[in-house]
């Protein structure tokens, strides 16, 4: 079966000690916790996305940005994978404002919501917090429960 490969991004602002995460309002993830992302607009690199997905959904400009993982969700039976380009940034411009698509709150890095978070976060986070670069897979069956994962640091991310 041939596996279509969607691109995503995914950035969360760490002012240590807090993160900013947006409570996703509708589409893909809604009622969850999450960092800013989506999909690329034609012709943009995957940078581009990740500073545009964060103004328009959070009315933040990003000034640092650095990739910090990549993960690869599958869905068992669908062959679509979907690829995120996971960005750490700590610099911003602006104050945090809600969009039609998200609602930005910041939480210390100790009350992370992950009983609201896509299940996969819980196994990341923590080496996002630490300033650690890592690549993965997860396999996702009914209900978002997690089949198969694999996870591990990394130097070179592409
Ligand atoms: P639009 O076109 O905005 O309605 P939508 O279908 O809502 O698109 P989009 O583009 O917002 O989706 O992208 C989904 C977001 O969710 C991206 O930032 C990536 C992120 N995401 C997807 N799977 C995830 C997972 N398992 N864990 C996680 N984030 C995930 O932490």
């Amino acid at each position: 079966m041939e596996q279509k490969r969607k691109i995503l991004t995914l950035c969360v602002i760490h002012e240590h000690p807090r993160v900013l995460l947006g409570m996703k309002k509708r589409g893909f993830g809604a009622g969850r916790w999450n960092g800013f992302g989506g999909k690329l607009a034609p012709g943009e690199s995957i940078e581009d996305a990740a500073r545009r997905e964060v103004r328009e959904e959070a009315g933040i400009n990003v000034v640092s940005l650095e990739k910090r993982g990549i993960i690869e969700f599958e869905f068992e039976g669908n062959p679509e994978i979907l690829e995120v380009h996971i960005f750490h940034s700590d610099v911003f411009e602006g104050i945090p404002s809600e969009s039609e698509e998200m609602k930005p709150e910041w939480f210390h890095k100790d009350e992370i919501p992950f009983d609201t978070m896509w299940p996969d976060d819980i196994y990341w986070f923590p080496l996002f917090l630490e300033g650690k670069k890592f690549s993965g897979r997860f396999l996702f069956g009914k209900d978002d429960t997690i089949l198969h994962k694999t996870l591990s640091e990394t130097d070179i991310l592409p």
